[in-house]
């Protein structure tokens, strides 16, 4: 696709279910505090001159004035707030979208049909479109992410027709889309497509999810016609396109010359000198594949004994979602797990598993990135995975080693250089750990160049400006 450079000229409007940035009350006073996870990290190359970042805040705020402070606060970081009621919004991100969509999405069948969740979800969506619609200017580029929204761009669509405004609407999804046969079984999947479709564009991370998307539209949706990578429906023509996702490589790799990072990479090192350091970084999400990283390091442990005392995996698992039922048993098994591994192998002198599940400071996490030899990643499914990006950007001195599941988007494209296994087989993980630790010099060093190639050239300022290139090229 050749790229455009209308982004440096127009406004552009990010939608997405939350801010990048979450309000708290603070004995009466509101507070912004920057908030974490992939999609924010993924924009964080936002370089358009004129952006609008449009989202739930985190909170329902019913008084008038308490809302004016808030979103005074929230204009200074090119931010506005889509004030929803908190029962609606949990319904919307609880009930539809994390119950229904995201498990679908990564392929785990068996999601029931909830009708006052999906009320929710159309509601919310017609919220977001009201919301943007007012705040769009004729001429603006706006941009829509992920499956919270998936409705979104139609009704949007229909809303900027009626006000007479021209924007070309752009859509990003960050998840994996399945196959069409899979993708049938999840309910009201024909009004979902619908509603997506109603975008100019659809972006996705690989060009495997995007081929999934066009057989389901083409299969499932009568009246659509695929050619090459565009959808011929509602008498439009709506594009589609891979758009390699990245992370902002300098933040990570310049992070040792910071005072506090450095300090802390130097406390690690002399804490784990005799050691190999395993670092994973993930959310508590079952489509990490967290017990399977745990239960493939027990057979690792088991296979290698002698290692046991020369080795520690470091896993820091973020809360997430904890007020969901599944999210809530998946703690309690990954906590299970940890403690059997570390009952079994651990001596006064030493663990070979160290779990932390609480958020860490960037200090903290560009350290442990820093100072890993390996760093090991389990997705059953992942959109695509940017701890894997931020490792690599670490590593410039150590040039440590990526072991990496198949399943997720960055193993198609980190492939040359790291060590890829299935996940749900244990022992393809405990011999691909194996393999990492043992890995000699050279090997590292010329794996490291493939990985650090990669990750410099597909950067989250590519990511954006690519993809608000082809926008601004659309015409509405
Ligand atoms: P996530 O599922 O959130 O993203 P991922 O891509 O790994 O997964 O991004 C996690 C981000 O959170 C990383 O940038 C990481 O640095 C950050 N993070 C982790 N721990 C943190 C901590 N303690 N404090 C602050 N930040 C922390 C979704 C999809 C992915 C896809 C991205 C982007 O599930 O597959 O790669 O969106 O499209």
């Amino acid at each position: 696709m050749a790229s455009g450079n209308a982004s440096s000229k127009q406004r552009v409007i990010i939608a997405s279910n939350r801010l990048p940035l979450s309000v708290k009350e603070n004995n009466g006073t509101y507070e912004t505090t920057p908030s974490s996870g992939g999609l924010v990290s993924a924009l964080r190359g936002l370089q358009a001159a004129d952006y609008l970042w449009l989202g739930w805040p985190g909170i329902e705020v019913n008084d008038k004035s308490a809302r004016e402070s808030v979103n005074a606060s929230l204009a200074k970081e090119n931010a506005a707030a889509v004030w929803l009621d908190q029962k609606l919004a949990t319904d919307h991100y609880n009930g539809f979208s994390n119950a229904i969509l995201w498990p679908s999405l990564h392929y785990q069948s068996g999601v029931v049909m909830d009708d006052n969740a999906w009320e929710a979800y159309q509601r919310v969506n017609e919220i977001f479109a009201d919301e943007v619609s007012n705040k769009a200017k004729d001429g603006d580029l706006i941009w829509v992410h992920d499956y919270h929204l998936f409705l979104l761009p139609r009704l949007l669509r229909k809303r900027l027709q009626a006000q007479n405004k021209r924007c070309p609407i752009g859509f990003s999804l960050h998840t994996p889309f399945t196959v069409d046969d899979f993708w049938r079984g999840v309910p009201v999947h024909d009004q979902l497509l619908e509603g997506v479709l109603g975008s100019d564009i659809i972006g996705f991370h690989t060009d495997e999810y995007k081929k999934n998307f066009l057989g389901a539209c083409d299969t499932l949706l009568d009246g659509t016609r695929v050619e090459n990578d565009q959808i011929h429906y509602d008498n439009r023509v709506v594009e589609t396109g891979k758009f390699i996702v990245g992370i902002d490589y300098r933040k990570f790799a310049d992070a040792s010359g910071d005072h506090e990072v450095l300090s802390r990479i130097k406390e690690l090192e002399t804490l784990y000198k005799d050691k190999q350091v395993i670092i994973g970084v993930d959310r508590m999400d079952y489509t990490k594949g967290l017990p399977e990283k745990l239960d493939g390091f027990r057979i690792f442990l088991e296979e290698h004994p002698d290692m046991a005392n020369k080795v520690v995996l470091i896993q820091i698992a973020v809360p997430s979602r904890e007020d969901v039922k599944e999210y809530q048993d998946l703690e309690a098994q990954v906590s299970k797990l940890v403690g059997q591994i570390s009952g079994k192998h651990a001596t006064p002198h030493h663990s070979p598993l160290l779990y932390i599940h609480r958020s860490v400071s960037f200090a903290e996490l560009a350290a442990l990135y820093s100072i890993s030899d390996a760093c090991l990643l389990t997705s059953r499914r992942d959109g695509m995975n940017l701890v894997a990006s931020e490792y690599v950007a670490c590593q410039e001195a150590r040039q440590g080693v990526l072991v990496l599941s198949e399943f997720t988007g960055a193993a198609t494209f980190l492939k040359p250089g790291s060590l890829l296994f299935n996940p749900s087989n244990t022992h393809s993980l405990s011999d691909a750990l194996y393999k990492a630790l043992t890995m000699d010099k050279e090997e590292r060093r010329r794996n490291y160049e493939e990985l650090r190639n990669f990750v410099t050239t597909n950067t989250s300022a590519k990511w954006t400006e690519t993809f608000l290139g082809e926008l601004g090229r659309l015409k509405n």
